[in-house]
């Protein structure tokens, strides 16, 4: 087979790339080595950026979003017994969507396949060869057999655990990383959520985070410790837990019922450099990994596909290599700055040993960005999503 762009990987970041790319007619081939309903069963993210909503509205795929999707203009930090707002749209003149990653992903497997896009399932690519010269190939086995694409560029879209990264010269890559002794126990329920906005809660017990998907399910985590068995928590202990972290007026309102899904997951910060090799482009998750504390990942993964879609449509449309070469800068450039807000956000409502002048510290804090201006303005710009114009374009 070949194509312009092979794309490796059909999570938001990958879906995201094929459906700019072929909106201006550049040719494309996904390659997803889970099924479709796997995809799209994955709980994970639930906060979009306005600039990720402006992004879906440009691939075309953003009418559900903009129907289902809430959209909040601020969010909670609750310690010290009380919950403070971040006044969004007060201080950063912005807002974001909660929209899951489950019906984004599903959004955009419909658009794909209604439109012939083309997207090969439990297709794993195994290897990405000569990504250095001007006719790359990528490798990979379907329904048993060994098969081969040709194309002129490789997006490598395949999250943390993909080959893409690992294919890059260990010579030429660079990787920072920071893993935290903790992770995130989430549970979704089909019960209304005990908080109107998106809740972060810094307790002495552990952090705990209240959110949603609709006005009928929640969405909650907890800290707990990275070893911690998934199958040891029962439904009761989750609440219980949960209810101990969270100031009492939000506690009051907490409605428990079965859980839908439960899960732990790593909490980790990680960043490849750079992004190019050759024909080679990273992306998303295969590049980076915030905690998902500042709600950052997938958010990340699309101002990724901005820039490389953008990149590749010059290329293709105007002859023009310019953005595909500054690829890399403009990207790590807004990857830095959400690592330091996500690296934040969790030192400051994360529970970190026995370390009670670090508590104290967190609280005084967590007080003064709540209660000044300049505070509150830091936190809710960068929440929102630092803008792609001017310094950030
Ligand atoms: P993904 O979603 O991991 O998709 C990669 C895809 O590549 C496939 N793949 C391969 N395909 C072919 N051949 C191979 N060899 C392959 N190897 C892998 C995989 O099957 C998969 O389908 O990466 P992508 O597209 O970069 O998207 C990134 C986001 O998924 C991620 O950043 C977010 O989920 C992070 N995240 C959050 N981000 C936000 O912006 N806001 C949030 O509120 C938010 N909450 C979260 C989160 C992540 C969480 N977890 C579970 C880590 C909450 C949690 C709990
Ligand atoms: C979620 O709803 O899953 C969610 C919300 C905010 C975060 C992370 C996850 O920071």
């Amino acid at each position: 087979m070949r194509t312009q762009v092979a794309i490796i990987g059909g999570g938001p970041a990958g879906l995201l790339l094929s459906q700019l790319l072929s909106l201006q007619g550049v040719d494309c081939v996904v390659l997803e080595r889970r099924s479709r309903a796997y995809v799209e069963g994955r709980i994970r993210a639930g906060v979009l950026e306005q600039g990720t909503a402006d992004l879906l509205t440009q691939a075309n795929v953003d009418e559900r979003m903009k129907r289902e999707g809430l959209v909040h203009d601020g969010f909670g930090l609750a310690f010290d017994g009380r919950s403070e707002r971040i006044h969004l749209k007060k201080f950063a003149g912005g807002s974001v969507i909660v929209y899951g990653q489950t019906e984004l992903t599903k959004d955009l497997n419909d658009a794909r396949l209604a439109a012939g896009g083309k997207i090969i399932f439990e297709a794993e690519c195994v290897s990405i060869d000569d990504f250095d010269t001007a006719a790359p190939e990528v490798v990979y086995k379907h329904e048993g057999e060994t098969r081969t694409i040709q194309c002129d560029f490789v997006a490598g879209c395949d999250g943390y655990h993909g080959v893409a990264r690992k294919s890059a010269p260990q010579n030429a890559i660079r990787e920072f990383e920071r893993i935290y002794p903790f992770g995130w126990l989430g549970v979704l329920s089909e019960t209304p959520p005990a908080t109107e906005e998106v809740t972060y809660a810094n307790h002495s017990r552990g952090f705990a985070l209240c959110s949603m998907r609709s006005l009928t399910r929640s969405r909650y985590y907890i800290q707990v410790p990275s070893d911690d068995d998934v199958g040891a928590w029962s439904d009761d202990a989750f609440w219980d837990e949960l209810r101990r972290r969270l100031p009492n007026a939000i506690a009051e309102r907490m409605v428990t019922g079965p859980s839908i899904e439960k899960s732990i997951a790593p909490l980790r910060s990680f960043v490849a450099e750079p992004l190019r090799f050759g024909a080679l482009f990273l992306a998303g998750d295969a590049a980076h990994i915030v905690p998902p504390t500042g709600a950052k990942g997938l958010n990340l993964a699309a101002a990724d596909v901005r820039v490389l879609a953008r990149g590749l449509i010059a290329h293709y449309l105007e002859g023009e290599s310019d953005l595909l070469d500054r690829y890399s800068d403009v990207c790590l450039d807004r990857i830095w700055k959400a690592e330091r807000f996500s690296w934040w956000l969790t030192t400051v409502t994360h529970r970190f040993g026995e370390d009670e002048f670090g508590h104290r510290i967190q609280l005084a804090e967590l007080d003064y960005v709540t209660g000044s201006d300049a505070g509150q303005t830091t936190v809710a710009e960068n929440y929102i999503g630092l803008p792609f114009e001017g310094p950030f374009a």
